[in-house]
């Protein structure tokens, strides 16, 4: 499957429900956009979770251009994909890489919101384009997550540096960044234990782990990606903030979008932090992460809805 594609079937839950609200937007023949077409309009946005600024913002849009009109369902669904895309825009960034030498990225996020499989899946990625990956095991928390994490680097065909059960995570990221440049490595990918954003210690336990990398590369790690669930909703939101600031974090992997019917919230995840959606993550295999890029998650989103408009 192609990469637009992969897209359509992770996000075909969302793009169901919203072509569907939409298309009864217009069951009634000759409707014309009124205050009751604009609320019907307003409630099938947030829907998708989009959040309320990015469905107000459409809403408004309609409203101005096409008021007492008859509109085609196409106009609106034309107005979402221009209302999103300048949404969606600025979240738009490539990885930061290493000028020389390795690439070092650090992995943080709460409990169970896909960071092992997200790391999987980008070292997939790198060695699919014959780059050397080396994954530090830095969930040192349980045992079952250094073994999770061993098991895809035997599948992607990356090394894994470990540590012992309850062992230092810092000692882990330094051994496995040592391990980057004595060995030629072109990525070093540190994983963590998953923490909430309200733990302190925790937090600090991510600065000590940043620090240790920092001392054997000065500007490492390149990059520090939060990753989230996409179903998490709210919860979502409120992780990104803490994060961002407690964890000096340079981008987001969205993970699950395609376990969501509300694949929306991706555009207030991208719009209220300031930080770049760098990947999204569309299912549990090494394959299943896009970089992000918002024509394709809009196209993906709305293609299906354009083309029964
Ligand atoms: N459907 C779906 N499941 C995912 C995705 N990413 C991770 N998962 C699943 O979410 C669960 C937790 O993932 P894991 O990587 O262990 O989370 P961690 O605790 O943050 O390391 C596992 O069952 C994964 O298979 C995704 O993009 N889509
Ligand atoms: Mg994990």
């Amino acid at each position: 499957m192609g990469f637009l594609d992969r897209l359509k079937a992770g996000l075909a839950k969302t793009a169901k429900v919203l072509s569907t609200d939409v298309r009864d937007l217009f069951k009634r023949e000759g409707r014309l956009v009124d205050d009751e077409f604009l609320a019907e309009l307003r409630a099938a946005l947030v829907k998708t979770d989009m959040g309320p600024a990015a469905a107000e913002a459409i809403v408004v849009d309609v409203d101005t251009r096409l008021r007492s009109r008859v509109v085609e369902p196409k106009t609106v669904l034309d107005s979402i994909r221009t209302q999103l895309f300048e949404r969606l825009r600025p979240a738009e960034a490539g990885l930061a890489t290493a000028a020389s030498g390795p690439t070092v990225i650090l992995v943080t996020g709460v409990n169970g919101s896909g960071k092992t499989t997200s790391i999987a899946k980008l070292a997939r990625l790198f060695t699919r384009e014959g780059k050397r990956v080396v994954l530090g095991a830095g969930d040192t928390f349980r045992a079952a997550a250094v073994e999770q994490l061993a098991m895809w680097a035997g599948r992607v065909g990356a090394e894994i540096v470990r540590g012992e059960t309850g062992s230092d995570p810092a000692s882990v990221a330094h051994r496995a960044v040592a391990r980057a440049l004595e060995g030629g490595f072109d990525i070093c990918i540190v994983d963590t234990a998953g923490r909430l954003q309200t733990q302190s210690n925790l937090m600090q336990e991510l600065g000590k782990i940043r620090r240790v990398i920092a001392k054997q590369i000065p500007d490492a790690p390149h990059e520090t990606l939060l990753v989230i669930d996409a179903t998490a909703g709210q919860n979502a939101l409120s992780q990104a903030k803490g994060f961002r600031e407690a964890a000096a974090c340079t981008g987001i992997v969205l993970a699950k979008l395609d376990g969501s019917a509300r694949g929306g919230v991706i555009v207030p995840v991208a719009e209220q932090f300031g930080l770049p959606v760098k990947f999204v993550g569309l299912g549990e295999g090494a394959d299943d992460l896009e970089p992000f890029s918002p024509d394709q998650f809009l196209e993906a989103l709305l293609s299906g809805a354009l083309a029964e408009a």
